[in-house]
């Protein structure tokens, strides 16, 4: 893949570039695989980041995202706007409009969005809304804005993707199971995979997905969760084995609930960036049979994405 480009900004000091090489994974995904969570970052020259931004990324483009596509072995992708573009969704709908038809969108939006505007994402393939409460990525915005947001994007079919901390659920469990929609969980609300997987945290967000039947995970991240790296301790034991106790668990109780995507090209890691390869070889670890891998890489976002062709 081409190298990262800076655009016309500075990106935050200490940003990590997405891997350019990444290796091809030994897992090989069922066909019409879907990355059900990626990101395009402008480019910044033609598409310039959001002032009240609180990083700056480097460029990741839709070429660029759509031949990561094509060297794993995926057919499709889901494009979440990052909060680096605020609720400026240009990045992300030129990459929907610009695919082919092999990529839907999550997108950011404020109350004054329009009728108009929420028509023209829908054409282009934007299916869902997100809420972000993790502070360090965003500003707080109330949540009588966010629950008339979610009323009004309901009859075009939309969910809410929803990104929040763990230690967060329980304030957030009202106004969670007050929405009017399928809500998307990302990264299985942030465990902390240094507890125990049947501790009092994790159990609480597999209570919210029982009682809820409306919610939907994505058993994505790895990378950001664990604690032990990508080191594997020998061929029999994953990158990032931390996490699979708690991944399985969410694939084994809720098979039909269930999302993956890679996070390229990964905003906000410190410590390493992953190889995109690497993560695809985790998901035989968390999905263990070939019916688990079809739900949750084909059937489900198929259901969620493109409900015209399930
Ligand atoms: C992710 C995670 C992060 C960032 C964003 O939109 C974003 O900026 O989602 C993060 O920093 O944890 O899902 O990409």
């Amino acid at each position: 893949m081409s190298k990262p480009t800076t655009g016309d900004f500075t990106k935050t000091p200490g940003w990590l570039d997405w891997y350019t090489g990444p290796s091809k994974p030994r897992f090989q995904v069922p066909a019409g695989a879907v990355d059900a969570h990626c990101h395009v970052f402008g480019p910044g020259a033609e598409f310039p980041y959001a002032p009240e931004r609180k990083y700056t990324p480097c460029d990741a483009s839709k070429e660029q995202l759509y031949a990561l596509r094509d060297h794993l072995g995926f057919a499709r992708n889901v494009v979440v706007q990052a909060t680096c573009h605020g609720a400026d969704n240009r990045a992300m709908v030129d990459a929907l409009v610009n695919s082919n038809g092999r990529a839907r969108g999550v997108a950011t939006v404020r109350r004054s969005v329009t009728d108009q505007e929420l028509q023209d994402m829908h054409a282009a393939g934007v299916r869902g809304v997100r809420f972000n409460f993790v502070k360090r990525l965003v500003d707080f915005t109330p949540k009588d804005e966010l629950l008339e947001i979610a009323n009004r994007i309901a009859p075009l079919g939309w969910h809410v993707v929803i990104y929040f901390e763990a230690v967060d659920l329980p304030e957030l469990w009202d106004f969670f199971t007050a929405l009017p929609t399928t809500v998307v969980v990302d990264h299985m609300g942030r465990p902390d995979v240094s507890k125990p997987v049947d501790g009092p945290e994790f159990e609480l967000f597999v209570k919210f997905m029982r009682d809820n039947p409306n919610v939907w995970s994505k058993v994505s991240c790895p990378e950001r969760l664990s604690v032990t790296g990508p080191k594997a301790l020998d061929g029999e034991q994953a990158a990032y084995r931390d996490v699979v106790p708690f991944a399985r668990r969410i694939v084994e109780e809720f098979p039909d609930r269930v999302l993956w995507g890679t996070d390229w090209p990964h905003p906000n890691l410190k410590d390493h960036m992953p190889d995109d390869g690497l993560l695809v070889d985790f998901i035989p670890h968390i999905a263990t049979t070939a019916e688990l891998q079809r739900k949750l890489l084909v059937d489900n976002p198929m259901r969620l994405y493109w409900p015209e062709e399930a």
